[in-house]
């Protein structure tokens, strides 16, 4: 079958057709038919792709740690990992805020708040973030899906295995083969995606519709043109500076993108990302290291919306944001996106953090709790191509970008 006929009926391509036909079917039912009908196809969806994240991170993630080699090796990509995801995170506050204070979303904005109640989210003290990082019981962990406490005890698992060398070869090679075995179940799950996806944009269609997004369209546009913005003066130059295509790092990001846009849950893309990584040229030992942990505290997306709703906040209240709150707004909103889980809607939770912060009433949040939905799709899908980046920057970092075969996994998703 020939390459280009196999694009137009490949999973990506259906997996847009089910969007599409979402669209369609969602303007076109109720959202009681949604409900009952729609919903579930969606959330069967998620769930069946949240089923593989935390099995497939620990076993990729303790093979890849044993692959690391050495500890400094290990060192040395964690620090440009979590450097690159600093640098990209406040570059889009700032950019947030800067393309809101130009546009003005909040401006001549007159809908009321009263009776809408938002509480604030509590802002744990770093030491207590940090210190939870390291799991008192790692099964407890991996149940709760607690993704941090998943990461730390992985590394330094995977890190242990790699300084007892042929002693535990047997346990290295039983984590490569788990981490195998879950990527082809995440192959299979991803058959169901096409329909996953039409059921979940169909669903939030019904949900919100065209009208709620009315009154609050200048701040669904404001978000949009932030986020174009930093991803034009930031990923596009970024994926030139590593010697890629554009356009084979879009087709390549296409479906981990597809599944954030639908489900907004970077943890539901988690899977589908780390094997898009790796097709693009990242090292499977960076790929299993920089995706799990980018998934949980790189949150571009989410950067550019904390900033964004603070000034559209602000204004809608008429308060005047000095220079000095628009900086306690970019610590705030790093800090916020790091603490923003990859699930639907955790961001808008977090934005109480940066609104607490610099004085805007919480009542803020449940305004824009109405056009959320709309606003984590955006900011969803910057997160996860961010992941994806940060593993290839890292892997041209290292002089090994594209330099590992595609394994067998990949080669049964072609026959697939
Ligand atoms: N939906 C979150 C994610 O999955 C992001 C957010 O809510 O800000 O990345």
């Amino acid at each position: 079958m020939s390459t280009k006929k196999n694009f137009w009926i490949g999973l990506p391509m259906q997996m847009m057709y089910g969007l599409v036909l979402g669209v369609i079917v969602g303007t076109m039912v109720s959202s009681e038919f949604g409900a009952t009908y729609l919903q579930p196809l969606g959330q069967l969806f998620i769930r069946l792709i949240r089923m593989v994240v935390v099995p497939l991170v620990v076993a990729t993630l303790i093979a890849g740690s044993a692959g690391l080699g050495d500890a400094s090796k290990i060192g040395k990509i964690a620090v440009k990992t979590i450097l690159f995801f600093a640098i990209t995170t406040a570059i889009a506050v700032t950019i947030g805020l800067i393309v809101a204070n130009f546009m003005e979303p909040g401006t001549g904005l007159t809908i009321s708040v009263e009776g809408l109640k938002a509480k604030a989210a509590a802002a744990p003290p770093l030491s207590k973030v940090l210190l939870e990082i390291v799991p008192i019981n790692p099964i407890e962990a991996f149940a709760k899906g607690n993704m941090l406490q998943v990461i730390f005890f992985s590394i330094f698992f995977g890190f242990c295995l790699s300084l007892m060398g042929d002693s535990v070869r047997m346990v290295t090679d039983f984590f490569q083969k788990v981490g195998d075995v879950m990527i082809r179940m995440t192959n299979y799950v991803m058959l169901y995606a096409p329909i996953g996806v039409f059921g979940l944009i169909a669903y939030t269609v019904t949900r919100h519709g065209l009208a709620v997004l009315l009154p609050l369209g200048k701040l669904i546009l404001t978000a949009f043109i932030a986020t174009l913005i930093f991803v034009c003066i930031t990923y596009l130059p970024i994926i030139k500076l590593i010697g890629m295509k554009i356009s084979d790092y879009l087709k390549g990001a296409f479906e981990p993108w597809l599944i954030a846009f639908t489900t907004c849950s970077s943890a539901a893309a988690l899977a589908v990302n780390l094997e898009a990584s790796r097709k693009m040229g990242a090292s499977k030992a960076i790929a299993s290291f920089a995706i799990p942990l980018g998934n949980t505290i790189n949150m571009n997306g989410t950067s550019i919306y904390m900033g964004v709703t603070a000034v559209f906040a602000a204004e809608v209240f008429g308060i005047d944001l000095t220079l000095a709150q628009q900086f306690q707004i970019v610590l705030m909103g790093v800090l916020a996106a790091v603490g923003t889980a990859g699930v639907p809607g955790a961001g808008l939770i977090m934005t109480t953090l940066v609104f607490t912060e610099v004085g805007i009433p919480l009542e803020a949040v449940a305004l824009i709790a109405g056009i959320d939905r709309i606003l984590d799709m955006i900011r969803t899908s910057v997160n996860v191509l961010g992941d994806s980046l940060t593993a290839l920057v890292v892997s041209k970092s290292e002089g090994v970008l594209g330099t590992e075969l595609m394994d067998q996994d990949t080669v049964v998703k072609e026959q697939l």
